[in-house]
């Protein structure tokens, strides 16, 4: 088995379900992970320790997954040169918004990037173009993957009731706002 070159930790084991989403984003791209359930704040020794044999293990960027008060993100970063990716979990009570700024607000000097709430497909992504800065095929890799984008899209587009007339005469878009303007468009 390949040496993990990401790791992607989470603050808890109920974070699990959304990073998962990492994991197999990077399974996708045949990139090696490892995942680890590491607290900076119930267990911070482990975090120190993780954080610093991890370059010489291998590990080239780190996804870091947290809710709440979510410094799990930040105290990585601070140990580390290697990038850190943050991905503020959904909390219950604030929506995951305490997450996303405890995991964005990083002081000058010691950055955290970091995705949407939830979004810890995204942040595989960013970690697979980190690591295919110097690797070429990251790059052809990412490129099929954009085209998978653009694929999906045009399907969705062509999927869409295009005009008033192909809804029998009903609002174009269900529920509330107002009509959208008829796409007449060629494709
Ligand atoms: P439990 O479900 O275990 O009670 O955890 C976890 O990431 C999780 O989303 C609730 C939430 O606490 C978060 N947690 C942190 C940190 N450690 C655990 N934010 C940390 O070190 O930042």
């Amino acid at each position: 088995m390949k040496r993990a070159v990401v790791g992607i930790l989470m603050g808890s084991d109920s974070d699990w379900p959304v990073m998962e989403q990492a994991a197999k984003t990077l399974a996708g791209f045949g990139v090696p992970y490892e995942a680890r359930v590491l607290s900076a704040h119930r267990s911070p020794d482990l975090v120190r320790r993780y954080v610093n044999s991890a370059g010489s293990r291998g590990i080239k960027v780190f996804i870091a997954g947290a809710g709440g008060a979510a410094h799990l993100a930040g105290v990585i970063a601070a140990q580390t040169t290697l990038p850190v990716i943050g991905v503020p979990m959904e909390s219950k009570s604030l929506k995951g918004l305490d997450s996303l700024l405890s995991t964005l607000q990083m002081p000058p000097g010691v950055p955290v990037a970091t995705v949407a709430i939830g979004s810890a497909a995204n942040a595989a992504v960013l970690a697979v173009q980190c690591l295919a800065l110097s690797d070429r095929r990251l790059q052809r890799a990412l490129v099929a993957h954009k085209r998978r984008l653009v694929a999906s899209t045009r399907r969705a587009d062509r999927s869409l009731p295009r005009t008033s007339a192909t809804t029998h005469g009903g609002p174009a878009r269900p529920c509330g706002g107002p009509n959208p303007e008829p796409r007449t468009f060629a494709r």
